[in-house]
């Protein structure tokens, strides 16, 4: 059963804990154990046509779940979170979902590592028809350890569907383990809504595996924390002086506290000719296309900037001369394709209107378009 607790390693933090004993729900020959949260369409209540849903998680495995690896069969079927579009329970002619959870293949004589997958079904039928499916088998799985989850629903047929998942291992890097496009819901449904009904997180399994657990000394358990919901992808914001540096053609760079630069910082770089530059790097979180802001500050000693974004020119010449200090968001670009990863800003002094070459830099924007 799930309940919140205070493990003693993280004293000031709450988190919700799923721990599985045995499987109690009889579904014919076996028993089921599932533990879930529920965001679901209120029966009566206007539907709420979440077209698209990104959320982010984090989640810990118990060492006990490592008790897996040594089952023998093949698994399957052990769900962490689940999206219905349509929900069986409804009566839907046009039932589906999308499953993500831990998979393990047969051990042949030897442990054999879990890993992530996920899998979209027609659940019409008996049996359900499987879709699509993938697996992440080089992201390897670890226990006691917290990893952040990224989720990305988008409805959408075989072109325009999309099912993303991200993880993020605690002082590990990023890595992308599904970007699916294709079908997010029923082929046949002839006017599909949009996502009434998830389990954000979930544990969901056989009772084969939970007896597994249990005896072999442990019990199916796992954490969950920080749990935060968008109705789409959330648009990144990179402050200037958080960012990481690039090369720079060597003028001085400094943080300049200033209230009415956001996160209370503007970077001001000391540029002083044409084709003095300074680069960025900014961590870009999915493939996709992008709106493209710059927030900056202008004044009378400013010059004038070319934007470009891994050596492609981004939008039209910016001048930041102004006769008093003005605050402003540049909007630079709009519909940029961008790749998931570090991508390089470059900031190249073209000019001036007034005597002075120096750019005042506060932050980047990227605003996801699909
Ligand atoms: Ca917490
Ligand atoms: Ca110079
Ligand atoms: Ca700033």
């Amino acid at each position: 059963m799930p309940k919140l607790l205070q493990i003693p390693a993280y004293s000031s933090n709450k988190v919700l804990h799923y721990w599985m004993k045995n499987g109690v729900i009889p579904d014919g020959s076996y028993n089921k154990g599932r533990i879930q949260a529920n965001i679901y369409d209120e029966s009566g209540n206007p539907q709420q046509l979440l077209n698209e849903v990104y959320y982010k998680v984090r989640l810990k495995l118990h060492p006990d779940m490592q008790k897996l690896e040594s089952y023998s069969n093949a698994i399957p079927w052990l769900t962490l979170a689940e999206f219905w579009n349509d929900g069986t329970w409804y009566g839907s002619s046009y039932p589906f979902r999308v499953t993500f959870g831990l998979n393990k293949d047969a051990n042949a004589g030897s442990n054999k590592p879990l890993y992530f997958e996920v899998n979209a079904e027609k659940m019409d039928t008996n049996p359900r028809v499987e879709l699509w499916q993938a697996e992440a088998k080089s992201f390897p799985i670890s226990y006691n350890q917290w990893i952040t989850l990224e989720f990305y629903y988008k409805k959408g047929n075989a072109t325009s569907g999309r099912f993303y998942v991200a993880a993020t291992p605690d002082g590990g890097s990023r890595q992308v383990l599904f970007d699916v496009k294709n079908w997010t819901y029923h082929p046949n449904n002839p006017s599909p809504v949009g996502l009434a009904n998830f389990n954000p997180f979930k544990l969901y399994t056989g009772d084969w595996l939970i007896d597994h657990v249990r005896n072999n000394g442990g019990i199916m358990q796992l954490y969950w924390d920080n749990f935060e919901l968008w109705n789409g992808w959330p648009q990144a914001v990179y402050q200037a002086e958080s960012m990481m540096l690039g090369t720079t053609s060597g003028e001085a760079l400094t943080n300049s506290s200033d209230t009415n630069c956001s996160g209370g910082v503007c970077q001001i770089f000391d540029s002083n000719g044409v084709a003095d530059y300074i680069n960025y790097f900014a961590n870009i979180p999915h493939d996709g296309k992008y709106d493209i802001k710059v927030g900056v500050k202008k004044i009378n000693t400013r010059g004038k900037f070319q934007l470009s974004i891994d050596g492609v020119n981004k939008g039209t010449v910016q001048d930041l001369y102004s006769a008093t200090a003005q605050y402003a968001e540049l909007s630079i670009a709009n519909d940029v394709q961008l790749l998931a990863g570090d991508r390089r800003f470059k900031f190249y002094v073209t000019g001036t209107s007034g005597t002075g070459y120096q750019l005042g830099i506060d932050y980047i924007k990227v605003i996801p378009k699909d």
